[in-house]
């Protein structure tokens, strides 16, 4: 048997022994954590998530806390999104970039206070990042990683289910938004999120030591509405479009081409990271465009890809298919493709897999 080996470089989370319990049988690592791919029944999980609720361990989301006066400022310098009428209790999807206007993250922002904000990020190093632009702007914010742990309920049964741990207040919670609570003696955050279109909660667990407590009480209210395990589900994700920054982006790649271009408001003024590219980028078009990929026949493989694979379009390359999945609502393999802007959605590409050259047909995504 291959298995990881311990070192302090890489951490477990909270909840980590409770998912072992639970019957995880794989991870991939995530900001330097373990995050949970599979609990031995893909397709039970999957149409849990779809009609019932489950619990993930997403504490990989780890936090970047930005706290002191100047912690509103420098948040907006890294952000290319308007977040001056943020309310305390509100969250916001970013699509955080470099000076070159590429992605290089694409958080969600947690106004926890006046003078506190929490990047709660994909997988990349956000925490350097922010000290680097602090440093350099002399802004002399204190940036720390807060004890902190997300908990996902996620599935059309977890409003009722929150709403029995918590209170039916729950129930108005508007999206990304977020309050502090108590469960027991349990502090945590509540929001509405989750990486998920199947609706859904977020607990911020707020004392590491109590990640088991959490868990089992959540499981234990959870019994009648059958909740059960999972995570982040590459089938569900996928035909919902929700993109996996590392994933589905590189080096080159700006928020245009991967349909976050709602989220950067270009009218802002300052001296934000990487505005003044992605106002260039704006009037020069992107490049390329997000797609989905449906493959035409059945029998092409639908394991998840380490590489990117090439696309083509009338013999010439046109892009990558960034990732791949078995669709269990489509009944058939599919993936997104970054390609250019010359291709369009209806049209036939080839994909060069591990089996050779395959027949694919392009769609606007999201695909359900
Ligand atoms: N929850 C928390 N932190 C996170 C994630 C999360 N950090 C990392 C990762 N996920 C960030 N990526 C996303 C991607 C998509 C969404 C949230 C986080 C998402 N998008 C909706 C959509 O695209 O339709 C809604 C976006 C909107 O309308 O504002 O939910 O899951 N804590």
């Amino acid at each position: 048997m291959i298995t990881i080996s311990p070192s302090a470089r890489t951490l477990r989370s909270p909840f980590y022994q409770s998912t072992v319990e639970d019957g995880v049988v794989s991870f991939t690592l995530y900001n330097s954590m373990f995050l949970p791919t599979g609990f031995g029944d893909p397709e039970a999980e999957y149409w849990r998530l779809k009609n019932g609720v489950s619990i993930w361990d997403v504490a990989v989301q780890r936090q970047v806390q930005l706290k002191g006066r100047n912690a509103e400022k420098l948040a907006q310098i890294l952000c290319p999104r308007d977040i001056s009428k943020m309310q305390i209790g509100q969250g916001k999807y970013i699509p955080l970039c470099n000076h070159s206007g590429i992605l290089i993250n694409d958080p969600v922002l947690l106004k926890i206070d006046e003078d506190c904000f929490w990047f709660s990020i994909a997988d990349s190093d956000v925490w350097s990042w922010a000290r680097a632009i602090n440093n350099e702007r002399q802004l002399d914010v204190e940036i720390s990683e807060p004890d902190a742990a997300p908990l996902a309920i996620q599935g059309p049964k977890a409003e009722d289910l929150v709403a029995e741990i918590c209170g039916s207040w729950v129930r108005d919670l508007k999206y990304f938004w977020f309050k502090p609570f108590k469960i027991d003696e349990i502090p945590v955050l509540v929001a509405r999120s989750g990486y998920s279109k199947q609706g859904g909660f977020e607990f911020y667990l707020l004392n590491k030591n109590l990640g088991k407590k959490l868990y089992n009480r959540i499981k234990e209210v959870g019994q009648k509405y059958d909740i059960g395990p999972g995570c982040p589900n590459l089938s569900e994700r996928v035909e919902s479009g929700l993109l996996s920054f590392g994933g589905d982006t590189d080096h080159s790649t700006n928020p245009f081409e991967v349909r976050l271009g709602d989220f950067v408001d270009l009218h802002l003024d300052g001296d934000i990271v990487g505005l003044s590219a992605l106002k260039k980028i704006h009037e020069q078009g992107p490049k390329r465009h997000q797609l989905g990929a449906i493959f035409k026949n059945k029998d092409v493989s639908n394991l998840p890809i380490f590489e990117w694979m090439e696309i083509y379009h009338q013999g010439e390359p046109v892009g990558s298919l960034t990732n791949r999945t078995w669709s269990f609502q489509l009944e058939k393999t599919i993936g997104f493709a970054l390609v250019s802007k010359k291709v369009h959605a209806g049209e036939s590409v080839l994909i060069e897999t591990e089996q050779g050259m395959k027949e694919a047909e392009l769609v606007d995504l999201p695909f359900v």
